[in-house]
């Protein structure tokens, strides 16, 4: 036997072959080590361990071509090195995100992370010291090809660089690849055509087969044109989602300002939540939002939940401002920011005569924002250029919050009321740094980053209460809408586990539904003078926040094509879909082709066949509005379609270079009808009753 395998060792070894293997042994590990697919049953870990060998060997098989092995391997070595530095990127990616890079991402990569600190910072922290397995090989690689006289590599140009053999190995690949697809689609029929979710790619046909599928998907998006039929689909399907609002709450808030706040990171668990530390002291994490959430004045939801794909913060504000989902990959701020949109800002200056603005304090390009808001309609957008920044009081991100807000009343108190201004927090963002300025304690797990986010949540608690202070003192609190909501996780999936503990769960029966469960973050409603605002358990999300908003401001939605619906709408539809098309409500839980009881967490048995025909009820609806929603974005539907007494935008005008000079037009304009609070403060600023403990030097100069 060992004599056999001497021999065909001695027949076969080559350097072809051995970079097919070792691609195909790293890959393999990088499975079981890095990503969280879901494997269960003897077939699909049967297809995982097969589903690298098609893509490598074809890829790797593209050198054959060469005119001679010696050019042969210098093709070879470039596409193994390509294909490592992919495997390792996604697998960086993945412990953030829990999720694959797609082509979007990468190429959008300059326009999400203009400045570069954040993202050095950020993707440093993702680093683990096992990571040299996956490229300690290629030094060793490059040094066996250079011995051109060795014996394995002189095998390769006997056995492989004749055109009789390329072919066999091409065809090779591709039989290995039916058989892959075949094994695939009868674990999961239809894989390709009713899969948003990349992990399922990935576990059916590997990262290399993913590649394929997510180029073709990239090219077909962005050839997308609509059809004659398509806005009819688009309109009949929102005229059929359209819940109308309860007649108690509709217009409750009616030509009061909105202020809406996009809390970075924040999470629904940290409601009422106190992290114990070492000598059992407790501390409440977010004491003022707790107060927020359980006042009268508040509708605040216990069950709303981050839909976000890609695209991240973004997503979230994209939800949030068109009641449209996020793209499948990457991000619509970035592809889609010339879209036409119907969006907050537009229809409520169309509808109500708002003005609106957003405040946000890092560089107008971050995550394309500067672009996009021309196209939501934003009047004014306050940037980093409109703050005092220095080393002192910002971080990788921008602006602290604290000075944040401090710093951006000098321009909400010159906006027209009533105004919608939009404030994205930065501070509370991984890898959640220390901040020797709070005393806050740091939790005591193996994660930095879980170490450092209560007390970094503790920060964005505070840098809320001075805001709700100062927006109380100068008399805007009474006459204001303020709307709160966490845009996403700050613990990731992969992650969650190392949280488990400090919340009571035991990371050993932590399970993929408490991933899920995880998504939860507060969305908050405040309404001073509300009186009869309570903890609501309705299941909502993201993409129900426009709706919402827009009804308790008195304006009707019903001519408009949003995906979601008014949370406080009696006939509310309680499916929470989610951009890889998982659902949640408050029955049933389906994650991939799993369905769990969402009250105790336990996987349903495939037998119960009610719970599975709900399941497919609640996956039809999934797949439906994910398409409208696509249908949308991919082919700029509202281009073409206009809403009944729309008036078009001119996104010339709103020039955020000059926002300074148009605020002092807008109010000279107005003369005496001037409705700032500048003005009804009889034009003294309301700045100095801004409070602030905020250490850091440079606090409200004026830029
Ligand atoms: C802060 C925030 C960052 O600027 O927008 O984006 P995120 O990484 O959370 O998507
Ligand atoms: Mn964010």
């Amino acid at each position: 036997m060992r004599q056999r395998l001497l021999q065909l060792y001695n027949k076969y070894s080559s350097v072809f072959l051995l970079a097919v293997l070792l691609t195909w042994a790293k890959t393999y590990a990088g499975y079981h080590i890095e990503f969280e697919l879901g494997v269960s049953g003897w077939l699909q870990h049967f297809i995982l361990l097969i589903n690298p060998i098609a893509g490598t060997v074809f890829i790797l098989g593209l050198s054959l071509f060469a005119k001679n092995s010696r050019r042969g391997h210098k093709v070879l070595f470039a596409i193994y090195t390509v294909i490592t530095a992919l495997l390792y990127a996604n697998i960086v990616y993945y412990r953030e995100f829990a999720d694959f890079l797609t082509f979007s991402t990468v190429f959008e990569a300059p326009k999400i992370f203009v400045g570069g600190e954040n993202f050095i910072t950020g993707a440093l922290a993702l680093l683990k010291w096992h990571d040299f397995i996956y490229l300690i090989d290629l030094p060793f690689f490059y040094r066996l090809l250079k011995k051109r006289d060795s014996a394995i590599v002189k095998r390769d140009e006997k056995l492989f660089y004749t055109r009789p053999v390329i072919k066999k190995v091409m065809t090779f690949a591709l039989i290995t690849f039916i058989i892959n697809l075949g094994l695939a689609e009868i674990s999961r029929p239809m894989l390709l055509t009713r899969t948003f979710d990349r992990n399922y790619i990935v576990k059916y046909l590997g990262l290399g087969g993913f590649a394929v599928y997510d180029s073709v998907m990239t090219v077909k998006a962005s050839a997308a044109v609509p059809e004659d039929d398509d806005v009819q689909y688009a309109v009949s399907y929102a005229a059929k989602r359209y819940a109308a609002p309860d007649p108690r709450f509709f217009g409750r808030a009616r030509g009061r300002n909105l202020i809406v706040i996009h809390m970075e990171s924040i999470q629904q668990f940290l409601i009422d939540y106190h992290y114990t530390d070492e000598e059992g002291n407790k501390w409440e994490v977010m004491p003022f939002l707790n107060r927020l959430y359980h006042s009268k004045d508040s509708f605040s939801f216990s069950n709303h939940f981050a839909q976000i794909g890609q695209g991240k913060s973004s997503d979230a504000e994209l939800m949030a401002e068109t009641s449209l989902f996020g793209l499948s990959r990457g991000a619509a701020f970035i592809q889609n920011a010339d879209n036409t949109f119907y969006a907050g800002p537009q229809i409520l200056r169309n509808e109500a005569g708002y003005t609106s603005a957003a405040f946000h304090g890092n560089t107008g390009s971050f995550w394309n924002r500067i672009d996009m808001y021309t196209s939501l309609g934003y009047d004014y957008f306050f940037d980093a250029d409109d703050f005092y920044l220095t080393e002192d009081n910002t971080t990788d991100y921008g602006l602290k919050d604290k000075q944040f807000f401090k710093q951006s009343v000098q321009y909400l108190e010159h906006l027209q009321q009533p105004f919608y201004a939009k404030f994205i927090t930065l501070s509370n963002h991984f890898p959640f740094p220390v901040d020797e300025n709070n005393e806050f304690p740091l939790a005591n797990t193996p994660d930095e980053s879980v170490n450092g986010y209560f007390a970094s949540c503790n920060y964005a608690d505070q840098a809320l209460e001075e805001f709700f202070n100062y927006l109380k003192a100068s008399g805007v609190y009474e006459n204001s809408m303020i709307v709160l909501y966490g845009d996403h996780y700050g613990i990731s999936d992969a992650r969650n586990k190392e949280l488990a503990p400090l919340i009571g769960r035991d990371p050993e029966t932590w399970t993929e539904f408490d991933d899920l469960m995880m998504k939860r973050t507060p969305f908050i409603i405040h309404i001073p003078g509300l009186e009869e605002g309570k903890v609501k358990d309705t299941f909502a999300g993201q993409i129900d926040i426009l709706p919402t908003v827009l009804h308790l401001l008195g304006i009707h939605t019903r001519d408009q094509i949003f995906i979601g619906q008014d949370m406080l709408a009696p006939r509310k539809d309680e499916v929470i879909i989610f951009r890889n098309g998982d659902m949640v409500s408050s029955v049933y839980t389906c994650i991939g082709d799993k369905v769990y009881d969402t009250r105790t967490g336990e996987l349903i048995d495939e037998t119960d066949e009610y719970a599975c025909s709900k399941a497919k009820e609640y996956e039809k609806k999934a797949q439906e509005q994910l398409k409208v929603s696509d249908l949308i974005l991919d082919t700029d539907l509202l281009a073409i379609y206009q809403p009944k007494g729309w008036e078009p935008m001119n996104k010339e005008k709103l020039d955020y270079f000059r926002d300074k000079e148009r605020l002092r037009l807008a109010a000279y304009e107005a003369g005496p009808a001037n409705t700032s609070i500048y003005y009804q403060n009889n034009r003294r600023s309301t700045a100095v009753l801004y409070v602030t403990d905020a250490p850091e030097a440079g606090s409200g100069t004026n830029p």
